[in-house]
């Protein structure tokens, strides 16, 4: 029986992929047999910083490249770039993200878009790119890294969550868009994950005691932790494998429970 987790032969593009949940997936392929890893990030000294993560990994069928997902021109050049030096593109992992935490009454505009742009509008152009040679081979996997915000708001992340929430809804249009081309457009939707980008949220306070939101995101977790980015291996795997051939449109959370739990009561 054929390995229906196998990554053999593919090529996989993961956006943002230098370190946090796109380099552990990106590990977890590579485990999996992926031919090829394909990243960006948005300047030099961030791309070698990529570089040298998968080198220490000792990964070397990497390559990196400098591409800003909002820059429509330049995702193009790379899609071109990537066919001459790397292949086809056969997954596309859609995980460059930012946010801005700002009560949404102080924020500003430009402050908004910028969210909207990389969390929403750059997964739109970045999957618009690659879905004509997906749509050409009739055969394509898109996994879009969702969130908790996809389905639940929070102070100071209105931004975020706009964007993120419409991720949910882009994937499931491309899901329908697609499928007849037996393209699979799914969504991972992470819990709270130990990366740089929450490591402000798990600081500790200056008399030395927990972040009270490190407290708080362990109660409403079942399992009373933080996740690692390299749990989310596994399922990026799945849903980058032919194991989810029928599975499409759907947003799969990785969160150990938040969303099925009230949270433990406090003593
Ligand atoms: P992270 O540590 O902040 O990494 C984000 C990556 O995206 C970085 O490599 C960053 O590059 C890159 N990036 C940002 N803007 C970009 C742009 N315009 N063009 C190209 N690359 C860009 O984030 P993470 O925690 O690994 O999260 C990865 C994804 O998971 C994001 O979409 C995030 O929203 C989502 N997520 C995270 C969590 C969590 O708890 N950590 C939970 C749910 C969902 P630079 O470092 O050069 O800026
Ligand atoms: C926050 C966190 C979250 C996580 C993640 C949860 O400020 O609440 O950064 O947004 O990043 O998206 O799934």
């Amino acid at each position: 029986m054929t390995n229906l987790f196998s990554l053999e032969g593919k090529n996989a593009w993961i956006t943002g992929g230098s370190y946090g949940i796109g380099f552990n997936i990106a590990k977890a392929f590579v485990a999996a047999g992926a031919k090829n890893i394909i990243f960006n990030d948005i300047n030099e000294a961030a791309l070698q910083r990529g570089l040298d993560n998968y080198a220490e990994a000792g990964i070397t069928n990497v390559h990196g490249y400098v591409c800003d997902v909002t820059d429509e021109k330049a995702v193009a050049a790379l899609v071109q770039t990537i066919h001459a030096e790397v292949g086809q593109i056969d997954i596309l992992v859609n995980n460059a993200g930012i946010i801005k935490r700002i009560p949404m009454h102080e924020m500003e505009r430009k402050e908004f878009q910028q969210v909207i742009d990389v969390d929403l509008v750059a997964p739109f152009i970045v999957s618009s790119a690659v879905l004509p040679e997906m749509m050409e081979r009739r055969e394509g996997k898109i996994i879009n890294i969702c969130s908790m915000m996809s389905e639940l708001g929070r102070e100071t992340v209105s931004a975020y969550a706009a964007a993120k929430g419409g991720l949910k809804m882009l994937t499931r249009n491309i899901c329908s868009e697609y499928g007849e081309y037996n393209i699979q457009c799914n969504g991972i939707g992470p819990g709270y994950i130990a990366t740089p980008q929450t490591a402000p949220l798990r600081e500790k306070q200056p008399d030395g005691s927990r972040h009270p939101f490190d407290s708080f995101i362990c109660a409403k977790t079942p399992a009373g932790r933080w996740l690692d980015p390299s749990e989310l291996g596994g399922p990026a795997v799945f849903l980058a494998s032919h194991a989810s051939d029928a599975v499409n449109g759907h947003i799969l959370y990785v969160d150990g429970g938040i969303l099925a739990y009230i949270g433990k009561q406090p003593k």
